[in-house]
């Protein structure tokens, strides 16, 4: 397991590489050009800054989230197979600045929905919400102002542009149902598959967050059934997933590890987080014990140990705690306690498999 932390880049992330560098075991920083809008080709000086930043605190940059889809792409519009040869060629460019894994979404409009991004737990601490009967109950214009009122920094998926025009790209969903939706996104993987594959890419899939229809939108990428038939619509190693615990875990039928150990060899990417699910449909994100949530994370990290998986890692979102002030869900202390966690269970999975040998990570290098 190769250990990342997502950094939003400076000037648009309170935590810095210097930071990040001192969480134990995190080799890489998980990154984009976030300035870039989606549709575009990434510019290889910008690309080479990003890379320069991070080696220069010893973090690689193997892991790009996200490179954006079009909503063209997505609605299958015939302006599609332009906005598809920008993204093959980030995605040469990017291999050419030595990433390795891309992950991206295909949900239609919004990326990750919530309804309050300070929500109070128990502890005082506060953290991502999603409140079912809000949601049936506001529009999503609305909802776009709200997540904007509550964030310092814009967030990705959440522009405030993309009000202007949301009317219009509700009304051309309209012709979209999940079929159609099935039918684009396996013409995109057609065309940029075996790009990836010729530079060495793997592709990864982040699920919809959460894994349901909202606003009577379509979304596919929700349940071991699908993740199956998404990897059947091309059987390419570079066709993966980034199995994210927290976003399919939000439905109570899905079995986490159990995704885990049917997909493993197609995971490039896992994203670890826990998530309380209440009997109303609401959920809450908590820290990332076991105990905490609704989703045994022990159990995750043992089915990836199992699997021997050797792919990336993230902690997915975090609280926010004592007073930090952050991007919502992004904080440093809870995403560093999440990885102690992480590799508190993943080390002594490690130490009783080895049990009779010396654990030479633990040894003590001069
Ligand atoms: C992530 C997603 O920031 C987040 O909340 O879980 O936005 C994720 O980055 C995208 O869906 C991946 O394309
Ligand atoms: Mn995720």
């Amino acid at each position: 397991m190769r250990m990342v932390f997502r950094w939003f880049g400076e000037g648009n992330d309170t935590v810095t590489l210097e930071q990040i560098k001192q969480i134990p075991g995190v080799e890489g920083i998980v990154w984009a050009l976030h300035d870039v809008p989606a549709g575009e080709e990434w510019p290889m000086d910008k690309i080479i800054e990003v890379k320069e930043k991070a080696e220069a605190c010893s973090l690689n940059i193997e892991v790009v989230e996200s490179v954006n889809v079009h909503e063209d792409i997505k609605l299958g519009l015939s302006t599609r197979d332009h906005y598809i040869e920008n993204y093959k060629r980030t995605i040469e460019k990017l291999a050419q600045a030595g990433v390795k894994v891309i992950c991206y979404n295909f949900m239609p409009v919004f990326d990750w929905i919530r309804t309050d991004l300070h929500k109070e737990l128990e502890d005082g601490s506060t953290a991502l919400f999603y409140e079912k009967n809000k949601i049936e109950n506001i529009n999503p214009e609305e909802l776009v102002n709200e997540i904007n009122k509550d964030s310092a920094l814009t967030m990705p998926g959440w522009e405030p542009e993309r009000l202007e025009y949301l009317t219009n790209l509700f009304k051309a969903y309209k012709d979209v149902d999940e079929e159609q939706l099935w039918n684009n996104l396996e013409y995109f993987l057609e065309k940029i598959i075996p790009i990836a594959e010729q530079h060495g890419i793997k592709m990864a899939i982040h699920p919809d967050d959460p894994p349901w229809s909202v606003f009577g939108l379509p979304r596919i990428i929700t349940s071991q059934e699908n993740l199956r038939r998404f990897l059947g619509l091309n059987e390419s190693d570079s066709n993966c997933l980034t199995l994210c615990s927290g976003s399919l875990g939000a439905n109570l039928q899905n079995n986490v590890p159990d995704m885990i150990r049917e997909f493993s060899d197609r995971i490039a990417f896992a994203h670890i987080r826990n998530v309380r699910v209440y009997e109303n449909g609401n959920f809450i994100e908590t820290s990332h014990r076991a105990k905490d949530g609704s989703i045994d994370i022990c159990e995750v990290v043992k089915a990836y140990h199992e699997m021997g998986f050797e792919g990336y890692c993230r902690p997915d979102h975090g609280r926010h705690l004592w007073g930090e002030s952050c991007r919502p869900g992004y904080g440093l202390y809870d995403r560093a306690l999440g990885i102690m966690y992480l590799w508190g269970i993943w080390d002594s999975l490690v130490k009783s498999r080895k049990e009779s040998q010396s654990y030479d990570e633990f040894a003590i290098k001069s």
